[in-house]
């Protein structure tokens, strides 16, 4: 059988959130050996580098949203980069803030859709990432990506999306920090949402395989989407918006091996790092190792790592 193809897309979106430091994110993925952890697995992998946003009017960040233009130009070049990456293999989107989403998940979707397709769309994060550009108090994009790929209005000035995602389609794991206008309208969607709480109590593959499930019986597309701060900050600090009491570093291993034995996975973001705040690589090096575990490795034969 000819080896799947791994095709690594560097997405140093920064324009998500006011605190700098993501666009640093697809080189440290690089220096914590993702190629190789990939290609050890038997992969083929292609690294396309950087990609840059489409040309846009500098920001003025005199309104309510921080840098729009910029964010919108990074959806547009997303959501071509991305509709063309996945015709050929697994794109994996090394971000880049959590705005880059904007564009990989309309991407994806579309090309889904030409294949008369249904996307469905794995969120990983302690936020529902579900404000519109109106509801947002922040104005930062990188909180909206899951309310724009279904649809929601408010996106006045963003590429129109031409298939949105049906709620029914998303689930969202590790919930812990929900604005209130959030809530509200996340409670009138029929996506399914899975907190702390939950996980804490049924454990995390419950809800993961009862998800999997449907994917499987429509023979969907899958978006996995993982964002950082869906681990617990203890042993994630590389991230500007920790939130304590999150996955554990096994909790997160397990949600990708379950992925792996599915073998539903069609696109992946990573996003969210800072290497500014990381500590010695080590939020970079557990994102490579969770992401090697969605490709295959198994618990047993993580390499030792006696040159570093
Ligand atoms: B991330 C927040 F107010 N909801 O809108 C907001 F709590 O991609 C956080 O999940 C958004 O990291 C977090 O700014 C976005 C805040
Ligand atoms: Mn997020
Ligand atoms: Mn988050
Ligand atoms: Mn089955």
């Amino acid at each position: 059988m000819k080896p799947k193809t791994c095709i690594l897309i560097g997405a140093p979106v920064d324009s998500g959130k006011r605190r700098t430091g993501c666009l640093m994110g697809p080189d440290a993925y690089r220096t914590a050996g993702i190629i190789a952890a990939l290609s050890g697995l038997g992969l083929k992998v292609e690294d396309m580098g950087n990609l840059s946003p489409a040309s846009f009017t500098p920001d003025t960040n005199d309104g309510k949203l921080h840098a729009p233009n910029e964010t919108i130009a990074w959806t547009h070049r997303l959501i071509r980069e991305s509709e063309r990456a996945i015709g050929r293999g697994l794109p994996i989107f090394m971000g880049g803030d959590h705005s880059l989403s904007l564009g990989t998940v309309v991407g994806v979707a579309n090309h889904a859709a030409a294949q008369g397709r249904p996307q469905f769309v794995l969120w990983l994060d302690a936020h529902s990432d579900f404000h519109t550009p109106e509801t947002t108090a922040s104005g930062n994009l990188h909180g909206t990506p899951l309310a724009y790929v279904t649809g929601r209005s408010g996106f006045g000035g963003f590429p129109r999306v031409d298939n949105p995602v049906p709620e029914e389609n998303i689930c969202i794991i590790g919930l812990r920090s929900v604005d209130a206008e959030e809530r509200a309208a996340l409670e009138d969607t029929n996506i399914g949402y899975h907190d702390m709480r939950e996980i804490d109590e049924q454990g995390i593959s419950r809800p993961l395989t009862a998800f999997l499930e449907r994917v499987e019986q429509a023979n969907g597309f899958l978006h996995v989407s993982l964002d950082v701060d869906f681990l617990d900050p203890y042993m994630a600090p590389g991230v500007g918006t920790t939130v304590p009491g999150g996955i554990t570093v096994r909790e997160g291993h397990l949600v990708m091996e379950i992925l792996h034995d599915y073998g539903l996975m069609t696109s992946l973001d990573l996003v969210e790092l800072n290497p500014f705040l990381d500590e010695r690589g080590r939020t970079a090096q557990l994102m490579v190792d969770l992401a090697a575990s969605a490709l295959g490795r198994r618990v047993f034969d993580r390499p030792t790592r006696a040159h570093m």
